[in-house]
């Protein structure tokens, strides 16, 4: 089976440099996939993206080195085990708050005696090679999202779930578990950037990786120097968006629409 890229950047030490895709589009996927990513998500969680779209993507994103990943929308076996038959290299599930939900998601993905996986893996066969079966488990990164309100009572739980290879942080959500409005890139004197950073040391204790979404590469570098390894920047929406934007406003003065904070 051909190796998990994203493991050996783990264990050097170094972190992910992960783009985030939400247009249900294969030339999109490529030309994201061409700019060097170490891995492209592709979000079925909120973006616009359903099961067809995503394996045209994968096919696009295969045309690079670069290493598949997705979001999917709920832990729901049936959508985690169909996307990794498509050849993902790792799962991000949402909403993981205790121990018993972290079991069902990283099982979903693992074939028996350590996981409840069925087995079909249609495309990931020749993506990956024939012996994708033999070595499925120990290559595709489980990834568990915090972001609930009970997740952060529970984080050693969690974090200590065998088989969840890292935990991946969507401050939005995590915004309005401690009663914030959701945004990305908090600064130091948001209220939840503390809960972040306490995450960060559960994970570091738990010796799992901590991920987190990201808005601007700035922002992304700082968290990886306060030891995150896998940062998310943007998405291919965003890029579109704020690019769009600043040409609009160079040749016709500033806009009036209000730019998120998140998404
Ligand atoms: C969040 O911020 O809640 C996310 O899920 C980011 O993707
Ligand atoms: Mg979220």
């Amino acid at each position: 089976m051909k190796k998990n890229k994203l493991r050996e950047i783990i264990k050097s030490g170094k972190a992910i440099i992960n783009g985030w895709l939400q247009i249900p589009n294969s030339f999109s996927a490529e030309v994201m996939a061409k700019q060097g990513w170490d891995s492209l998500t592709i979000d079925m969680q909120h973006g616009v993206i359903d099961y067809p779209n995503a394996l045209q993507m994968l096919q696009a994103i295969s045309t690079t080195e670069t290493t598949p990943l997705a979001r999917v929308n709920w832990n729901e076996p049936g959508q985690i085990m169909k996307i990794l038959d498509a050849g993902c290299y790792g799962v991000i599930c949402p909403m993981i708050s205790n121990k018993e939900q972290a079991e069902k998601f990283v099982q979903a993905c693992m074939y028996p005696p350590k996981g409840y996986r069925s087995f079909g893996p249609i495309r990931a066969l020749m993506y990956a090679g024939a012996d994708y079966g033999d070595h499925a488990n120990e290559e595709i990164l489980k990834i568990a999202m915090i972001e609930t309100k009970e997740a952060l009572d529970k984080l050693d739980d969690i974090m200590s779930t065998p088989g969840v290879d890292g935990i991946y942080i969507g401050p939005a959500d995590l915004s309005l578990a401690v009663g914030e409005k959701p945004s990305f890139d908090k600064p130091e004197s948001d209220p939840v950037y503390p809960v972040i950073m306490k995450i960060l040391e559960h994970a570091k204790k738990n010796n799992i990786f901590a991920g987190l979404h990201n808005m601007t590469p700035e922002y992304a570098q700082k968290m990886i120097d306060k030891g995150f390894q896998f940062v998310t920047v943007g998405s291919e929406q965003r890029f579109m968006t704020s690019g769009g934007k600043e040409a609009v406003e160079k040749l016709k003065g500033k806009s009036k629409g209000v730019e998120s904070k998140t998404y």
